[in-house]
């Protein structure tokens, strides 16, 4: 067995029964095979081995009380992952499904995301199994408050920066922060996503959206093409698909679904700034269901379904993992889809993804095409240590710039590696490179 199947097959006997960890490692490892190949020294320093470990995990037992005075237990993480490049940086995810092969897979991730940005910052992920659904803000702050009571003593505006991903917004961040200052008697920017006036920085919750649209303007570019009047399928309904479909109005494209872990809308008209409007209120203000857009606005809705059989020009998966089967890719590309920008994390399987290579559409990862999110997270942390903040317009465009990097690095890697447009081998080795090398330069860390 070559050196890249040794390495995988230990990363299986190690981390048993965790999927979602083993495919995000298999599709890193396999796509950067040419790299290691080229380069002695990470055979030598045995960089695979190293790489695929976490530096750290932490698991610890959350308990609050609900509305009721019962007392509940959850469940909370915290995988400290890569640190070669920077303090760990990386999202907290409070959703039913949290275990660690999944946040594993995406603090692995991260690590290579992270390194994209250009910005120094290491890798990580945490959360919680904690179901904020159908909770009232009073049991989501108790449980905020218990969470960072054990985590505090691990983080640091130096040491690992979390922030929002799927079930941790501004309100969770608020209840963190809060809790944080308490415990440690210090005003820091220890976490990213604060409110506006009390450290946060514009542009951060519009930014991995906007950054998902701006990464697959420069995937267009390479083809002389525009946004303007492309039909674009969203998925999911929440943060990151909400400022997709803004930058895609602004853009004159014409989103045309959103969806929720109960099903899909389509609106064939198009979710104009105003439909758009009322369905960011009853997200994140009244909390609801997206059936509720359908009855609101006379759209279609399909329940238990992925919005995935529409026809469409582009695809913006903004959901979750595995969102996009080898079935729905299937789908996707016979009804002319020919453009796939990630704003979710791992949304397309591995037989999805070998389709859209195969095809050579302008296939935009993950860690490439959702970094707008924590490169803005970057520049908060900046912010903060320099104590000012920046206007929207600087914000925006230093989030504008990075994409276009990242694209550009992307391209130039996967030209260099003879495979052009294959993204998923740019970004991967190019992310790869920049740790790897911060590794050995640090001796045996
Ligand atoms: P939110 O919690 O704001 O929204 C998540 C959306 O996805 C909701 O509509 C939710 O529906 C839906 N969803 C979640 N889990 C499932 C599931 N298992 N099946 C079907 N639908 C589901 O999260 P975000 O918008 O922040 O995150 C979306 C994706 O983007 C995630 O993959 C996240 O990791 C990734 N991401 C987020 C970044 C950020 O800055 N926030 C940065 C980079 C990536 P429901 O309400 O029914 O649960
Ligand atoms: O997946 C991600 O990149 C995020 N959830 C954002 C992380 C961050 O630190 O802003």
């Amino acid at each position: 067995m070559g050196l890249i199947q040794d390495t995988l097959e230990t990363v299986r006997r190690r981390n048993a029964g965790e999927p979602e960890f083993f495919q995000a490692v298999t599709e890193v490892l396999e796509s950067i095979e040419p790299a290691i190949q080229r380069h002695k020294k990470y055979r030598d320093g045995r960089i695979l081995d190293r790489i695929v470990e976490p530096e750290r995990q932490l698991i610890f037992r959350v308990p609050w009380q609900d509305d009721k005075g019962q007392i509940q237990v959850n469940r909370g993480f915290r995988i400290q992952f890569n640190s070669a490049i920077g303090p760990y940086k990386g999202g907290l995810r409070f959703h039913p499904t949290v275990c660690a092969s999944i946040l594993k897979f995406l603090g692995f991730e991260q690590v290579f995301k992270n390194s994209l940005t250009t910005l120094p910052m290491g890798g990580a992920k945490g959360g919680s199994d904690f179901d904020p659904k159908g909770k009232s803000d009073a049991e989501v702050m108790r449980f905020c408050q218990s969470f960072m009571t054990e985590l505090f003593r691990h983080i640091g505006p130096d040491t690992d920066v979390p922030a929002g991903d799927i079930g941790v917004g501004g309100r969770e961040i608020g209840f963190l922060f809060g809790q944080y200052k308490r415990l440690v008697n210090e005003f820091s920017g220890v976490l990213t996503g604060k409110g506006l006036n009390w450290g946060g920085s514009l542009i951060r919750p519009e930014a991995t959206g906007y950054g998902a649209v701006y990464f697959a303007q420069e995937m267009l570019k390479t083809r002389g093409q525009t946004l303007q009047g492309k039909v674009c399928v969203v998925s999911g309904s929440g943060n990151v698909a909400q400022y997709t479909i803004e930058k895609l109005n602004q853009l004159g494209a014409k989103a045309v679904t959103l969806s929720d872990s109960n099903g899909f809308i389509y609106d064939k008209d198009g979710i104009s700034d105003e439909k758009l409007a009322w369905a960011m209120d009853l997200k994140n203000v009244r909390r609801g269901r997206i059936k509720e857009y359908a009855d609101k606005f006379g759209a279609e809705y399909y329940a238990g379904k992925r919005p995935w059989g529409i026809e469409c020009d582009c695809a913006f998966p903004s959901a979750t993992q595995n969102e996009i089967s080898g079935e729905d890719a299937k789908t996707l590309l016979d009804n002319g889809c020919f453009l796939v920008s990630e704003g979710a994390n791992m949304p397309t399987d591995p037989e999805g993804i070998e389709q859209f290579l195969a095809k050579k559409i302008l296939y935009g990862p993950g860690k490439a095409a959702n970094a707008g999110g924590v490169a803005t997270s970057g520049l908060e942390m900046s912010q903060n240590s320099m104590r000012l903040s920046w206007t929207r317009e600087e914000v925006d465009q230093r989030l504008h710039r990075i994409m276009i990097t990242i694209h550009k690095n992307a391209y130039d890697t996967s030209v260099e590696y003879g495979q052009p447009g294959n993204l998923v081998m740019g970004a991967n080795i190019a992310g790869f490179i920049k740790v790897a090398d911060a590794m050995l330069d640090q001796g045996l860390v």
